[in-house]
């Protein structure tokens, strides 16, 4: 078993099963439950109410996308698709499921920052999964047309998201403190160059044009997930606008949040 540099540039098949992809696949398991574990120890005795809320949402998103790296790494959450010219692709579905949950969460952690209602919020979040459902249709679909229409109708949802995050959200987070705006505009930067990158891949790699091999792109989704759910909660959780604006207790708040530190 030699590594010649294909092999090297593709991946290397662990399980012996013929998908060389499966070392991305267990990389970026073991950097999502890193991720998961860290924000965890990073969280543990934090008593702000709101900060807890931000940690419960941006745990939940790297141990959502462990469970999907590891069911994809041990071949769960993979189909073949054969496609009208006959040619056969491996369609990792798992991801759209891991998808599905994990950025609206991701919304929902700039949604809060933002201080927007509940439609803005449901509006927002029901895009963005109605971009995932149809990108998941056309990764299942046979024929170039079909596939190359619900990447268009995937990419359009995709940008009334962007839209959405760089003018309602952006003007609603402006009402807010430096701090919240700072980080509010930092992640909105972060989600704008980094969620771009995934439609390009989509339709340079296997499910479109196939100019990139599917090793390749499992490598590059690899390190767009990873950046996007641990990147993206080291710089929320580390600043201080997850506080809570006054961290004076609450009425209701009962006798036992009435000691000030
Ligand atoms: C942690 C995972 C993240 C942040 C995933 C983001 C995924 C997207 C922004 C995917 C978008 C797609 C399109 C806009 C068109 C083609 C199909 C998708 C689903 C790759």
């Amino acid at each position: 078993m030699g590594m010649d540099p294909i092999a090297l540039q593709a991946g290397f098949d662990l399980l012996g099963d013929g998908r060389p992809e499966t070392l991305w696949l267990g990389i970026g398991t073991l950097l999502m439950i890193i991720g998961t574990f860290y924000f965890i120890a990073q969280g543990w005795g934090v008593t702000d109410k709101e900060a807890r809320e931000y940690y419960a949402i941006t745990i939940l998103v790297p141990g959502i996308a462990s469970a999907a790296y590891l069911a994809m790494f041990f071949g769960i959450g993979v189909t073949e698709v054969e496609l009208a010219s006959g040619a056969v692709l491996d369609i990792y579905y798992a991801r759209y499921a891991d998808w599905l949950f994990t950025t609206p969460l991701l919304l929902l952690d700039l949604a809060l920052l933002a201080k927007v209602d509940r439609v803005s919020i449901g509006t927002l979040i029901g895009v963005d999964a109605l971009m995932i459902v149809t990108g998941l249709i056309g990764a299942l679909s046979k024929t170039p047309l079909a596939r190359y229409t619900w990447w268009l109708f995937s990419t359009i949802a995709f940008l009334f998201v962007l839209y959405y995050l760089l003018t309602s959200l952006r003007s609603a987070a402006a009402q807010r403190s430096e701090e919240v705006q700072s980080t509010f505009n930092t992640l909105t930067a972060l989600v704008a160059v980094l969620w771009t990158a995934y439609p390009i891949l989509w339709i340079v790699g296997t499910e479109g044009a196939g100019v990139v091999g599917l090793g390749v792109e499992t490598l590059a989704f690899m390190v767009l997930d990873v950046t996007a759910k641990v990147g993206f909660g080291f710089v929320l959780l580390r600043s201080r606008a997850i506080l809570g604006e006054t961290e004076a207790p609450e009425p209701s708040a009962g006798a036992d949040a009435s000691a000030a530190d």
